[in-house]
């Protein structure tokens, strides 16, 4: 029988470098208004959507870098968000830069939480592959400096019972690999939330440039499909400190269909009533359990490609 669970994603254009965070905060407030006014019931924001995203430039400095971290989740700054979207029952997905002190050492990932209708913390996810490159490229006309700046994730890929289903979150690069998705896949995931910041250029290979919007859909709608899934996906977009991000927020059923796609490179909420009911269809009647032979896919973990 249906479970449907209206849930939007919200693109956010771009953040200045010297945009405050309350500033920012304010934005998210008004996307989380929105949503509710048109019936939402989980919003799903990006990936660092309280600051730009800072790993498009070099930063010598510590002190300087450890700025565009959140030391606490929620904070005075991001507690707005978490109250206002407690009175309007509605939960929310929100990307944010991690600093966390652990065993009395400073660790940092590019994380996201999952917040519950009653403004609590249902979980939290730490970005798994992270692109880019650790060194300085002057030569480029930006950096990615993600293995600079966070840890590859040590959370794994949980999936939590919420919103009357099973959710689960992946952050910007992952949705590229198809492991991710299975991860989630195995463990019965009906809708998977993806923040993200994509330039349309890519320095070291432009020719993808042109195939940057296709690519992120391909992604997205080969996930949904071959794990049976909802994907929603939420952009930074826009010309961000100088870097073009595409849009194409998107919203893709388990059938693989895109149902709703942004289309603007601003702040725009897409919105869909997504009935969780209807994986099954593809879990079972395409993807079902008893046909797999995981005794045979032993390469896929035994080994890298290099
Ligand atoms: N950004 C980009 C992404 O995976 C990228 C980096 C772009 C890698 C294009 C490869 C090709 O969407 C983040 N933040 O992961």
């Amino acid at each position: 029988m249906p479970r449907p669970v209206t849930i939007a994603a919200a693109q956010m254009g771009p953040i200045r470098r010297d945009e405050s965070r309350p500033h920012v905060v304010g934005r998210l407030l008004a996307l989380l208004r929105e949503a509710h006014a048109r019936g939402g019931e989980l919003v799903l924001f990006p990936e660092c959507a309280l600051t730009a995203f800072f790993g498009h430039w070099w930063i010598d400095d510590e002190a300087e870098r450890d700025a565009w971290y959140e030391s606490e989740m929620p904070s005075p700054v991001t507690q707005p968000l978490f109250d206002e979207a407690a009175r309007l029952r509605i939960g929310f997905c929100l990307g944010y830069a991690e600093l966390a002190v652990e065993a009395g050492a400073k660790r940092r990932f590019n994380s996201s939480v999952l917040v519950g209708r009653d403004g609590t913390i249902i979980g939290k996810y730490r970005k798994m592959h992270l692109p880019g490159h650790a060194d300085h490229r002057p030569e480029n006309p930006f950096q990615n400096l993600e293995k600079r700046y966070f840890q590859p994730g040590d959370l794994g890929f949980p999936v939590w019972d919420a919103f009357g289903g099973r959710v689960g979150m992946l952050i910007c690069n992952d949705r590229r690999w198809p492991e991710a998705y299975r991860m989630l896949g195995l463990q019965g995931v009906e809708a998977v939330l993806i923040g993200y910041n994509t330039p349309r250029h890519y320095p070291e290979y432009p020719d993808t440039d042109r195939l940057a919007d296709f690519h992120h859909l391909l992604s997205l709608q080969a996930g949904a499909y071959q794990n049976g899934t909802w994907v929603i996906a939420a952009a930074k977009a826009g010309i961000e400190e100088g870097v073009e991000q595409i849009g194409s927020s998107a919203i893709v059923a388990p059938s693989g269909e895109v149902i709703a796609r942004s289309s603007t490179l601003g702040d725009e909420l897409i919105i869909h009533r997504c009935d969780l009911d209807l994986c099954r269809t593809i879990k079972q009647g395409v993807f079902h359990p008893r046909n797999r032979r995981p005794e045979h896919y032993g390469l896929i973990t035994a080994r890298n490609d290099e």
